[in-house]
């Protein structure tokens, strides 16, 4: 995609591989120069969670408590850093959810980081991104994990079941749990059948908000930092409103569109 990105910026044929497969990659989506810039940033956030933990949304808990076991992964750098804040509005990223989603308005819902420093044990267990989600429906979401590193099997990069976003909600695991807890749940029928997706720093997969995904530990002697930007449908509404949607957001009534400055519409077709 590059600069001259297009509104709409997949073939027919990369749509049909996202509607068979719940997921596409790699794609291309950010300049060498911004990676080196985002690194730096991410590094920052990395290490000042501490100071910063009550600007963000959530910080993974059992990664506080076990740092050296569980991955770390935590929301809201968008609210910190200005320019994971000016990506989210970026028409690389927006243009191409909007296209999977196939909506002619999307909103952002949240932004989230992942990091493996050099050789950390931390996984993240196979899940649905929606089965933490269900307090805001109709289910139409979807996610962009931009890598900032060279990330391969060795360094855990992601994997899909390709067609899992077929199988119904299953239900959310903890990111302190071991790899493949959600298979014990898999009804017959279910094929696990995992595809590794390597991805350049600087490129994304997009998957759909129920394809079953994880990663495994960084054995590499390098960083794997990743940055997921999460979309959905403008019209989403809340459909649970027993706790904020998210720590620090206005209270949003159960029927109500997810509106407001935090949940901003960053495309509509033109
Ligand atoms: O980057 C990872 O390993 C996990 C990413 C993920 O779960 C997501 O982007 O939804």
């Amino acid at each position: 995609m590059g600069k001259d990105h297009h509104p709409a910026p997949f073939s027919h044929g990369q749509v049909a591989d996202f509607q068979r497969d719940g997921f596409l990659g790699p794609v291309p989506i950010l300049e060498m120069e911004e990676v080196l810039d985002l690194r730096d940033r991410v590094d920052y956030l990395f290490q000042n969670l501490d100071s910063i933990e009550s600007e963000l949304y959530e910080v993974e808990a059992a990664h506080m408590e076990r740092p050296e076991e569980v991955v770390c992964h935590f929301l809201g750098g968008w609210r910190v850093d200005k320019r994971l804040r000016e990506l989210v509005f970026d028409p690389r990223l927006t243009g191409a959810a909007a296209q999977l989603l196939e909506v002619s308005r999307l909103r952002f819902w949240h932004d989230q980081v992942f990091y493996k420093p050099a050789g950390h044990p931390g996984v993240v267990p196979w899940h649905q991104d929606y089965s933490y989600w269900t307090r805001t429906a109709p289910a139409r979401h979807v996610t962009i994990n931009i890598l900032l590193d060279n990330a391969d099997e060795d360094s855990g990069c992601l994997q899909f079941v390709p067609g899992s976003q077929e199988w119904g909600l299953l239900p959310p695991v903890g990111f302190d749990q071991p790899l493949e807890k959600i298979r014990e749940g898999l009804l017959a029928g279910q094929e696990f059948l995992p595809r590794a997706v390597p991805v350049p720093a600087g490129s994304a997969t997009i998957h759909h908000s129920h394809t079953l995904h994880g990663s495994g530990p960084n054995g590499s002697k390098g960083p794997r930092r990743a940055l997921a930007f999460n979309y959905m449908c403008a019209e989403t509404r809340v459909a649970d409103d027993s706790e904020p949607l998210l720590r620090g957001a206005p209270h949003l009534s159960q029927g109500e569109f997810v509106a407001g400055e935090l949940f901003p519409v960053v495309w509509k077709a033109p």
